[in-house]
């Protein structure tokens, strides 16, 4: 194929050609670039086309699933220019005194999570960066009144390049560069920054730092277990970066009505909020993953707030019951300044309550949000059509029930088990598996379930189920007779922090056996990574000089990153493939477009397959830009 583009090249067609051409001429080697990429790309579609994605769990549409259509008033002009909106005013004021502004709308401030927590607790975090970059400019001109995006963080890091073979730090910058004007927000997990376990100081702060450089506005942070002393090194890192937005989050459980269950009362939240707005919080959060703070606890719970702390309060909840927009409305009601929703046809059931619809129960009130219906129900259109992209990873309930006040699964955990429950063959146990999950909580004391605790809480609900131990017999086990998930003697032994009142001690005993128990912070116990020693044993490993995206990713999940990185370079960066070509293949007679380089397209039709070979071997044949090229795969199906 080079020899073509030689031949093709105008030197040497008319005879000018020497010894020097490739040297002198770049264009051929660029050339050649791109016609690897055709070529790399043309074996990926064939190797999903015949054998599946394996994350695609063998699921292929019955059709062709034509683009998502953007309607034309979402189709934005290049010289159109950007309204104005929080991040101007963010990095016009500074972060105290954004803070103050948002202090002095009357209007209900709205954090719109369809690209982060929405998909993480409806299809499993598997939205893809290029569904989300397709309507970016529309959201930036269209939604400009939003007060914030959250659009990065949580599972997202891990999921991009674990599944969707994305580069987490890409998909920021460029949503970044297409919406310059709204605040962008992510979910920092305390010390265990967008990961399961706790990482070194230096590490995390690191991370934040190149977040806030990479484009990041708003950190949200929180600790999963509301253990204070794991946030502040991230709470202190984007302090000091200077222009973002420190929010730090309380987690909601229990259930502050309920008088008998007092371990988690307003008293106890009273006081922690408290304590974060001391350790230099510009914004507090209220945390409600999984949905369990009922309209009046709402209502209770912020107008008590607002009575005892001066920094703005944001309050995220789930839908997990199927009523927790009332409960944002009574927290509206209440002062909340901020709540986060999801566009319409991405919220509801574990994802958040529904933002359109939000806004139009409060359109004319003195807290109208201000945002377009007409806008609004063009994004549930388009969100509606990209979801149908995302069949397999959609187990979501259909409908709110009461069952989560039992069991208090965050809503991106809820998908993750129920997969993993059906995976191990125990789908038709679901009921048990939740009722186990209530009572190991219990078995831990009673503690905060978000991630990690709540993979810990789950791990050990599955591990019982399985081995058919009643958590309540725990207790009366020999210490050190089990072999404990990993996972539950880390957390035990202290490696997530303390939870409020401790770890039971004799749960401990019967888990960590002879191992020792820490009650100090685990990032005092870690250290420091020596990191430009790790960026260029990284270099080394990666043959090119690895820069902070690749360091970064790398110190958050080696092994991803590495089986990432193998996959990029089999196959180069697929991330412009449409979401059905990457997930599914193609359909015989399917064309589909994708950009390479900014303005360069391939074009690609997949023609037909051939017969298997005696080595099993298959032929497909497809059309580029026009031009008929084969590739030959080995058909595993
Ligand atoms: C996460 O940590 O990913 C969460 O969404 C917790 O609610
Ligand atoms: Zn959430």
């Amino acid at each position: 194929p080079f020899l073509e583009n030689v031949i093709r090249d105008d030197t040497f067609r008319t005879g000018q050609a020497h010894t020097k051409l490739i040297d002198t001429n770049q264009n051929l080697l660029r050339f050649k670039a791109r016609r690897d990429r055709a070529t790399k790309t043309l074996s990926y579609l064939s190797d999903i086309t015949l054998n599946g994605n394996p994350v695609a769990k063998g699921w292929k549409p019955a059709a062709i699933l034509p683009p998502a259509r953007l309607p034309d008033s979402m189709v934005i002009e290049h010289h159109a220019e950007v309204p104005k909106g929080t991040r101007d005013l963010l990095l016009e004021l500074g972060p105290e005194k954004f803070s103050k502004w948002i202090l002095d709308q009357k209007r209900l401030l709205l954090t719109d999570t369809t690209l982060r927590d929405a998909h993480q607790s409806l299809i499993a975090t598997r939205m893809r960066s290029f569904d989300m970059l397709r309507v970016a400019e529309a959201i930036a001109h269209r939604t400009p009144q939003l007060f914030s995006l959250e659009n990065w963080g949580g599972a997202t890091f891990d999921t991009a390049m674990r599944f969707l073979k994305e580069c987490p730090w890409d998909r920021l910058r460029r949503l970044r560069e297409k919406v310059p004007n709204i605040c962008f927000q992510m979910l920092f997990r305390g010390s265990n920054a967008v990961g399961y376990s706790n990482y070194p100081d230096n590490v995390v702060a690191g991370f934040v730092k190149h977040a806030a450089d990479s484009g990041m506005d708003i950190f949200r942070i929180f600790d999963s277990l509301n253990f204070l002393p794991n946030m502040e090194v991230a709470m202190t890192a984007v302090r000091e970066h200077g222009k973002s937005l420190c929010e730090a989050a309380i987690c909601y459980t229990g259930d502050i009505l309920n008088e008998k269950r007092d371990k988690f009362n307003l008293a106890y939240y009273i006081a922690k909020a408290k304590e974060v707005e001391k350790m230099g919080a510009h914004i507090l959060a209220i945390k409600d993953m999984a949905g369990l703070c009922k309209p009046q606890a709402a209502y209770n719970l912020v107008h008590a707030l607002k009575q005892e702390i001066g920094i703005p309060i944001h309050f995220h909840t789930h839908d997990t019951s199927g009523l927790n927009a009332a409960s944002v409305i009574a927290a509206a009601k209440a002062g909340a300044d901020i709540v986060d929703l999801a566009i319409a046809s991405m919220s509801g059931s574990t994802s958040q309550p529904n933002l359109n619809s939000v806004c139009a129960a409060l359109a004319g009130s003195e807290r109208d949000p201000g945002l377009d219906p007409e806008a609004l129900n063009e994004f549930s259109d388009y969100w509606e059509e990209v979801l149908s992209f995302y069949k397999p990873f959609d187990s979501a309930p259909r409908a709110g029930t009461a069952e989560v006040y039992e069991h208090e699964m965050p809503g991106g955990q809820y998908t993750n088990l129920r997969e993993q429950a059906v995976g191990m063959g125990l789908g038709h146990r679901w009921r048990e598996i939740a009722r186990t999950y209530a009572d190991v909580n219990l078995l831990f004391g009673d503690i905060v379930k978000v991630t990690p605790s709540s993979k810990v809480v789950g791990d050990m609900a599955m591990f019982l189920i399985t081995r058919g131990i009643k958590a309540a017999d725990v207790p009366n086990l020999k210490p050190g007779s089990i072999d404990w998930p990993e996972s539950v003697i880390d957390m035990l032994s202290g490696g997530l922090g303390q939870p409020d009142g401790g770890w039971p001690a004799e749960v401990q005993k019967v888990v960590l056996g002879n191992r020792k128990a820490t009650t100090k912070r685990p990032g005092e116990l870690a250290e420091p990574v020596d990191l430009e020693g790790t960026r260029a044993e990284l270099s080394t490993k990666l043959a090119r000089p690895a820069d902070d995206d690749d360091l970064y990713s790398h110190l958050m999940y080696p092994q991803v990153f590495a089986e990432f990185q193998s996959f990029r370079n089999k196959y180069d960066n697929l991330s412009g493939l449409p979401t059905p070509a990457f997930f599914y293949g193609l359909h015989i007679g399917e064309e589909i477009e994708i950009e390479i380089d900014p303005g360069k397209t391939l074009i690609i039709k997949l023609i037909s397959i051939g017969e298997a070979d005696g080595e099993g071997r298959r032929a497909l044949f497809f059309e580029l830009n026009g031009m008929p090229r084969e590739s030959i795969v080995a058909d595993k199906s």
